[in-house]
């Protein structure tokens, strides 16, 4: 479809895209193949919440990923590959091969007794496979939930359960920089507690030792060479589940997140197009893993319903060295380049030297995504990675909501450092005080929240539907509620200023203080334990926790090493705290809570800045925390 190219156009669209939303997005869905044309486009209330776009419309995701292409661009590549290590080929898939190997494995899926409405979790490292899994999935219908793979066995293990999934697809291992993950070994801990489990597909990459369980487990290659690559795609509601994707919340276990196929698919697809600005024969490269909702939006599904050719690169920013990003762009041409702030962070710590060696000059789009992104940071992205002529992309949105929201297109909008800008045609931003008054006009801060649906958003927590309403549409009513603040300034500008919840934004991951708690309290010796979020010069926000011992041990350090590893064993490394203060007492009120408004206050070293304290059951414990302060 053809995209916005001034921004006056901008502004009309916009304008159109509020005034008539159905109009506006059923022009946006026809470009696609549709078996049978939507009946109706929109249904909505926000109290159920009841979402859903193009009822009645039947498709399936991957013929317009995939088939729809064929003709036009079956020679083209789709997928390029870049391995962890450099010395490693790369790869590259046209539209035809991927096709082929989607169909092929959604065979195995089948011929393994998968079929529509089951959810498979994928819990595999950055490899071509693990599009083509998820894919193969869609093909099916049946349902994917990715794990990221930086997760260990017991948030495995959880993801699993609550969706209950029959099959697993995963790897023996996956390399990272300088380290080999063990993931086949994770995924047996983890399907100790997970009876429902019959199948376990294992993709060989790294070709550690791994134990295979006789007809259960079975390996990837051997199973591809019974089956054909024709494999006819199962028709799909639009509303059908497409897939679910797990996000910590600020309390208990993570949410599974439920994308619906059909406007999944428009928002993708009209979001890409526009904020990249992405041509024909383009190369774009999304750094982030396909275990978060950027993989799924922006480096698997947007760029392939866009028949654009997407890279994948399995390994770390810093391996061999922190010229890697830099290297691979060179090597591939890049044109456009979406990352993360904590990695622009982390690369600009490392000196110029590690940029200085390469051309860049294939670059013309650069994109930031995850967290707020600084101003310094924006500046030294623009001028050493972008020298200067590349437009900034600062693209703000969520798990739930499905694709970009709120964000500069590509050399269209103004932008300013540190602003994701303005709303994507169809978002509707409406900023709240606590009490869920609208803030109206300009130069105002709140509580960023939308008022009216777009078609990618969350449908429901799976299994749950109560609690995708507590957690996102009873804050305030009639509103969906994001979590986050956020100014917007003189110019109608929107500049998010960060969670105002109990999650935190750790190098671009989000994670729930709960749960990294639960992790820590794993620890035999630990009683209680109280995790928050300080800031932190790279990761944005770094893990603060406070632990309770049960007998008083003196060596301090030795506990806190081996919470460290507890905390990575049962949850993953992306979780391990940076500071552990060892601590006789929480702050709690009479009632029994902890007040964690003052732990974040002490971890943000506004020590004589506490706030009230009235209601604290024992003041003497917080002066006891500051003293110990680490
Ligand atoms: C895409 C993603 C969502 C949270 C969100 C924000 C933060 C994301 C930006 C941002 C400031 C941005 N999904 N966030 N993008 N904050 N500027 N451009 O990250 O579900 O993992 O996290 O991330 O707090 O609520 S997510």
């Amino acid at each position: 479809m053809k995209s916005i190219s001034t921004f006056e156009e901008y502004k009309k669209e916009y304008q159109f895209s509020v005034e008539q939303p159905e109009q506006f997005w059923e022009a946006k869905a026809e470009q696609f193949t549709w078996k049978k044309k939507w009946d109706k486009v929109l249904e909505w209330n926000f109290s159920e919440p009841n979402v859903k776009w193009f009822l009645g419309g039947k498709m399936n995701i991957t013929e317009n990923c995939l088939d729809r292409h064929l003709k036009e661009r079956g020679d083209q590549t789709a997928i390029i590959w870049e391995a962890n290590d450099p010395n490693e080929a790369s790869k590259k898939i046209t539209y035809k091969e991927l096709h082929s190997e989607v169909c092929r494995f959604a065979n195995v899926l089948k011929s393994n007794g998968a079929k529509k409405g089951d959810r498979i979790c994928i819990y595999m490292p950055m490899v071509p496979e693990l599009a083509i899994a998820v894919l193969a999935c869609a093909r099916i219908g049946a349902i994917h939930s990715v794990v990221f793979g930086g997760f260990s066995f017991n948030s495995l293990a959880d993801r699993i359960h609550d969706a209950d999934c029959h099959m697993v697809i995963t790897a023996d291992g996956g390399f990272r920089g300088a380290k080999d993950i063990p993931l086949k070994s994770v995924v047996d801990e983890a399907i100790k507690t997970c009876p429902s489990v019959q199948k376990v597909i294992v993709l060989k990459r790294t070709k550690c030792d791994v134990i295979m369980q006789a007809g259960r487990d079975l390996w990837w290659h051997e199973e591809v060479k019974k089956v054909s690559d024709d494999c006819s795609a199962e028709i799909m509601d639009a509303e059908d589940m497409l897939f679910i994707l797990y996000t910590s919340g600020s309390t208990g276990k993570p949410k599974g997140v439920v994308h619906s196929c059909g406007g999944y698919m428009v928002y993708t697809t009209y979001t890409f197009e526009n904020v990249f600005q992405y041509k024909n024969n383009e190369v774009y490269w999304c750094t982030a893993d396909v275990g978060w909702i950027t993989g799924h939006s922006y480096l698997v599904y947007g760029p392939l319903l866009a028949g654009a050719t997407t890279l994948m690169f399995e390994g770390i920013p810093t391996y061999p060295d922190a010229g890697r990003f830099w290297q691979v762009i060179d090597k591939h041409k890049v044109n456009i380049f979406y990352t993360a702030p904590t990695a622009i962070r982390s690369l600009e710590a490392m000196g110029l030297n590690f940029v200085k060696p390469y051309k860049l000059d294939s670059l013309r789009v650069l994109g930031s995504v995850g967290e707020p992104i600084n101003v310094e940071a924006w500046n030294w992205y623009n001028a050493n990675i972008g020298k200067n002529r590349c437009p900034i992309v600062d693209t703000w949105w969520q798990t739930e909501t499905g694709g970009i929201m709120i964000s500069p297109l590509a050399g269209i909008t103004p932008t300013k450092p540190g602003f994701a800008t303005l709303p994507l045609p169809g978002a509707q931003p409406v900023l709240v005080d606590e009490k869920g008054i609208e803030l109206k006009g300009n130069n105002v801060e709140g509580r960023l929240c939308f008022e009216f649906p777009w078609p990618g958003m969350i449908r429901s927590t799976y299994n749950n539907h109560a609690r995708c309403k507590e957690a996102y549409f009873s804050t305030y009513a009639n509103l969906y509620f994001t979590g986050d603040g956020c100014r917007r300034d003189e110019d109608g500008y929107y500049r998010i200023t960060g969670r105002v919840d109990d999650v935190i934004k750790v190098s671009g991951h989000l994670l729930g203080t709960a749960e990294i708690e639960s992790a820590i309290n794993e620890h035999p010796d630990i009683v209680e334990s109280a995790v928050v979020g300080f800031p932190h010069d790279i990761k944005g926000w770094g893990i603060y926790a406070y632990v309770i011992q049960e007998h008083s041990r003196k060596d301090v350090e030795e506990l806190k090493k081996e919470i460290t590893a507890t905390v990575n064993k049962f949850m993953g490394a992306i979780a391990k705290p940076d500071k552990i203060q060892i601590v006789s007492g929480l702050p709690k009120t009479r009632s029994g809570k902890i007040m964690r408004r003052i732990l974040r206050k002490i971890s943000e070293g506004e020590v004589n800045n506490l706030g009230d304290t009235s209601t604290l059951l024992d003041p003497g414990v917080v002066e006891e925390i500051v003293k110990g302060k680490v």
